[in-house]
């Protein structure tokens, strides 16, 4: 058995550590569960352990949460070569690591704010809420584009994946995928890094491993 385990719920950012343990080349398991009425089941969250949300990881005696900080977890312990994220002291490092905590804290953040107006506002203007809240989407948006487009080569810092492709990756897909806030504009350099991503061999094993789709 590897020591390492991998909660996997279906459709859902889970798909970022997957992603990055293929990367690493490491042997996990995927304990996988579909979703039931658009969430984890009860007794896959309670498993899981915390606040009961995915991905969540097991290492040993070590239990993560947050795919930003397994991310990190991940790479100051098996990334020995520094390919993913540059060591403690590089200022590298923290370019990489903005990247890695911005795909939660704003991109996610701020498309989330979208879908969870969709679901759960159930009076007043909708459209107009929702207007008002994707002029922080399509300022995220833009900036990703601009970053790509400066970028030297396929991916966010150059021509070789980083622990921030894996990260970003999965909050491109959902802001275009769901249509949140980018009122159907269009994002070629962004459209691109997510075909870049998901041609990588690591990101198609990571898929045929799990079985993760959208829907
Ligand atoms: N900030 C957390 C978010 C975790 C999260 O909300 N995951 C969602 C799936 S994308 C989840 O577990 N939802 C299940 C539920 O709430 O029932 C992270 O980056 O890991």
């Amino acid at each position: 058995m590897p020591p390492i385990t991998l909660w996997f719920l279906q459709a859902s950012r889970c798909i970022r550590t997957a992603w990055l343990l293929e990367e690493l080349g490491l042997d996990y398991e995927v304990k996988f569960s579909p979703r039931e009425n658009g969430i984890a089941p009860a007794a896959f969250k309670k498993e899981a352990g915390g606040l009961g949300k995915f991905p969540t990881l097991q290492d040993g005696d070590v239990t993560l949460y947050e795919s930003g900080n397994i991310a990190e977890y991940l790479c100051d312990t098996y990334d020995k070569q520094h390919r993913l994220l540059p060591p403690l002291g590089d200022p590298k490092r923290y370019e990489v690591l903005q990247w890695v905590h911005a795909a939660e804290a704003t991109w996610a953040l701020h498309g989330i704010a979208i879908l969870y107006v969709r679901w759960h506002q159930k009076d007043g203007d909708v459209k107009k809420t929702e207007e008002g809240l994707s002029k922080n989407v399509i300022n995220d948006m833009n900036l990703l584009e601009s970053t790509l487009e400066k970028s030297s080569g396929k991916f966010l810092l150059g021509d070789k994946v980083t622990v921030a492709d894996t990260l970003m990756h999965f909050s491109a897909v959902f802001i275009l995928a769901r249509d949140l806030g980018v009122k159907g504009e269009d994002y070629p350099r962004c459209k691109k890094f997510i075909q870049d991503c998901e041609a990588t061999e690591s990101y198609k094993k990571a898929v045929e491993r799990t079985g993760h789709s959208l829907g």
